[in-house]
């Protein structure tokens, strides 16, 4: 029997026991350019599912005051149309959420993925059939779809850390939290306010909604070095300019270790004089966002020493905007290096703590005891509340893919393989897990590396390894044992020379109780990393067992 590729249906009108080439998981940057790309460019039969109620993804659930992205706004979509890249005009620097969510409404229009997506729908169970040589995706709403190949989608910092205080349902007030913000929004006026959490999430919403509540109560664990982003509205001209050299900056980008267009670092920090370290840090602290870090010195991440000049000239600036050196120091970072943790980009965060009505309360040295009827409790003081935000944070890189029940060859699940920390081939595949791609999946190069641009390379990657798989009659491609061993080790061995290890962050999985630290992330940057899959492609699929099953190729 020769294998026959489906013919592309109707999915809108189908409900159960559907059978499709690819299912897609997710419909936010991934799940609209994988449709897309599967679908119109390869002529294959797919289907995306996602809880969701529309399209978007991150930017339809994290809907809170304040919420933008933190890579320049022409970076931060996708480069595959040129047209697309021409037609969207965004207004700011750095976009904020609506803006975000209406670009990839866009993009979804534009491309009709919306006929090939399922919403509303929780994916339950994703089980290998060796036999059938598929893949059974079972949906909350009791429907079955096989697929011959899965990309996920799931997202890396969407499955929220569960909350881990005691007496939350006793709490008589509101309760919000970021990453399921309602879209009807949430009327803080007048009201006492508790945030717990300063990363990203709560460092872009405490600025934003202080202004506005009666008290504010910032209760922080952790400080963060937060640095400006510096958003402003893109002038005409700018983005003239842009679209003239769209191609260029792109080009440009792909070989930035972030995947943005950045000045070239200077070699070494702790080789500079004071002076000029002074001057270029000034420098790119005025410019914003992730300059300071990219474009400043190369071995921040690498030398303590060198890492440290940029920690005390954050801290520095942090003593001189915030007007309490108490408050001052409490939030400045000394228990890990700069950038070792994703650095949260701020506006107006700092002198949000000179403001009357906020207060930061220290939960490090007292951590929260419990919520009560009236508030939260923190070392034997309790602080009244009306309402309780949450911006605690993911379960990132590995939480949801293992939320999905993932169960590969020989009844062995995901979280079973994982039960030690993420095992991958290039962060993409899994030994056992045949045709499973894990778009941005942990171990690749992503979170340091700008988001859409990877999510680009991936789907590219994954979508032009089923083709081959198709194009050459074969059932499966599949990691092999050994690939996956070395690059497990090449992730670590990077690891441990960098100074990622030494920050309790979600880069090692280390913000979550009980989870195995290990790192989520390749630091060897992007155009390495584009490199090592290119290789790998240009081997004729190095590292992967392209196969076929004598009942499927006669
Ligand atoms: O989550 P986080 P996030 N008691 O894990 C604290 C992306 N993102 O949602 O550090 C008290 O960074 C925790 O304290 P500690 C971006 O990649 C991007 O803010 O664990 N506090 C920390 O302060 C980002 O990095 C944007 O000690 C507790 C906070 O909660 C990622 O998402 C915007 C606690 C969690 O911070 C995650 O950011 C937003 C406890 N028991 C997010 N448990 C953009 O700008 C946790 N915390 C694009």
């Amino acid at each position: 029997m020769t294998w026959r590729r489906p013919t592309d249906r109707r999915l809108g009108a189908m409900t159960r026991d559907t059978d499709v080439d690819v299912v897609i998981v997710g419909a936010g940057y991934v799940g609209i350019y994988a449709v897309h790309r599967l679908r119109d460019q390869l002529g294959l039969s797919v289907l995306a599912f996602d809880s969701a109620g529309d399209v978007g993804g991150t930017w339809y659930w994290n809907q809170y005051p304040g919420a933008r992205c933190d890579i320049e706004s022409v970076h931060y979509s996708y480069s595959f149309s040129e047209e697309l890249q021409r037609e969207w005009r965004w207004s700011e620097r750095y976009a904020a959420q609506p803006e975000i969510l209406a670009y990839l409404n866009h993009v979804a229009d534009r491309f009709d993925v919306r006929r090939s997506m399922r919403f509303r729908t929780r994916i339950t169970s994703i089980v290998w059939d060796d036999d059938a040589v598929h893949w059974r995706v079972g949906t909350d709403d009791g429907a079955v779809t096989t697929a011959r190949f899965v990309m996920s989608g799931a997202g890396n910092v969407s499955l929220p850390k569960k909350p881990e205080f005691p007496g939350m349902e006793d709490f008589r007030g509101e309760v919000y939290a970021t990453h399921r913000w309602p879209h009807e929004g949430a009327d803080l006026r007048g009201k006492r306010v508790g945030v717990i959490g300063t990363g990203a999430s709560g460092i872009q919403l405490i600025p934003v909604i202080a202004g506005e509540v009666e008290h504010l109560t910032v209760f922080q664990r952790t400080p963060n070095y937060a640095s400006p982003l510096r958003n402003r509205p893109l002038t005409d001209d700018e983005y003239d300019e842009v679209v003239a050299n769209y191609r260029d900056i792109r080009t440009a980008a792909r070989q930035n270790f972030m995947g943005i267009t950045a000045d070239p670092a200077r070699p070494s920090a702790k080789g500079a004089s004071e002076e000029e370290r002074r001057e270029v840090y000034d420098h790119y602290y005025q410019r914003g966002g992730f300059h300071l870090l990219i474009s400043s010195y190369q071995d921040l991440l690498f030398d303590p020493e060198s890492n440290e000049t940029l920690a005390q000239y954050v801290r520095d600036r942090i003593a001189e905007r915030v007007e309490d050196p108490a408050v001052a120091e409490l939030l400045s970072p000394t228990d890990h290096p700069y950038g070792t943790k994703r650095v949260p980009m701020e506006t107006n965060y700092y002198e949000t703590f000179n403001r009357d009505n906020v207060t930061l309360v220290d939960v490090r040295s007292a951590p929260i005891e419990r919520v009560t009827e009236t508030g939260i409790r923190v070392g034997g003081t309790d602080h009244e509340l009306d309402v309780i935000v949450s911006a605690m944070g993911f379960d990132a890189f590995t939480g949801a893919l293992l939320d999905m029940g993932v169960v590969g060859r020989g009844g062995l699940s995901l979280r079973e393989k994982w039960a030690d920390g993420p095992r991958t081939y290039l962060g993409i595949a899994a030994q056992g897990f045949p045709n499973f791609f894990m778009i941005t999946g942990p171990q690749s190069a992503v979170a340091l590396y700008n988001n859409p641009s990877a999510i680009e390379d991936h789907v590219e990657f994954a979508s032009d390894a089923i083709k081959h798989t198709l194009d050459h009659g074969l059932d499966t491609i599949e990691a092999t044992s050994d690939a996956e061993s070395g690059w497990v080790r090449t992730v670590e061995e990077m690891a441990q020379t960098s100074l990622f290890p030494r920050a309790r962050s979600w880069y090692m999985g280390a913000n979550i109780p009980g989870k195995p630290i290990s790192p989520m992330l390749y630091l060897g940057g992007a155009p390495a990393y584009r490199q090592i899959c290119a290789d790998v492609v240009e081997g004729g699929y190095h590292g992967f067992d392209l196969s076929s099953t004598s009942a499927l190729v006669g």
